[in-house]
């Protein structure tokens, strides 16, 4: 008889420990309806204008799977979660920056931001997600538009988003203001505004 491990072994970034998946974040969960929900697009778009988004939009967008992670920068991180939604870089075609745009500021509702690359944002991993573990994402989770951006510390996977800002150079968002780290790669350990 062969020996099938439980599971494979795990890596995880360096000072995380392994934990069950949980809810995390400040604030509330959205009461707003999805039928209200829109993602405003603002900043430096390649057509000088903002853009109001609906739902339905990005919904219709061809969808994807990922398997990733979540690395909270507490230290706690959840692995093998399944995520299903747009990739990123298709949502922001559909307002795109202008050609001097290095960041994007992504916007919750009820204020919670993030600051990313506009590199990281475009990778090919990350994703606006709205469903789960194979069912629709469960509300506290983000519901119904999620940002996940696997290679970087959760709080840059910004729940519940309703707008997007291109930026022509960096500005803090909630927790980079907070003395997080402006990148926040899990896996080079930016965890704190002091190492950058
Ligand atoms: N809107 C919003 N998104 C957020 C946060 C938040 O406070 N508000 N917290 C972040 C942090 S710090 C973490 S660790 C993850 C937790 O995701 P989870 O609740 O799905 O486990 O959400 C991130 N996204
Ligand atoms: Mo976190």
């Amino acid at each position: 008889m062969t020996h099938e491990p439980d599971a494979l072994p795990r890596v995880l970034p360096p000072g995380q420990r392994l934990e069950p998946l949980r809810v995390e974040h400040y604030g509330r969960v959205p009461s707003r309806t999805e039928d209200r929900w829109t993602v405003t697009v603002s900043g430096a778009t390649a057509s000088g204008e903002a853009t109001t988004l609906s739902l339905e939009e990005i919904h219709a967008l061809p969808t994807m799977t990922l398997e990733a992670d979540l690395h909270c920068v507490s230290r706690w991180s959840a692995l093998d979660l399944q995520w299903s939604g747009a990739a990123a870089r298709s949502v922001l075609a559909l307002a795109p920056p202008a050609d001097e745009v290095s960041h994007v500021l992504v916007v919750a509702e009820y204020g919670y931001s993030a600051t990313l690359r506009l590199s990281d944002i475009m990778g090919s991993r990350t994703v606006f997600a709205w469903g789960m573990r194979g069912g629709e994402m469960p509300r506290e989770h983000g519901y119904p538009l999620r940002l996940v951006v696997p290679h970087l510390y959760s709080f840059k996977s910004v729940k519940w988003v309703r707008a997007i800002e291109y930026l022509n150079g960096y500005r803090a968002g909630f927790w980079e203001s907070r003395g997080y780290h402006h990148i926040a790669d899990a896996w080079r350990e930016e965890r704190y505004g002091y190492q950058q």
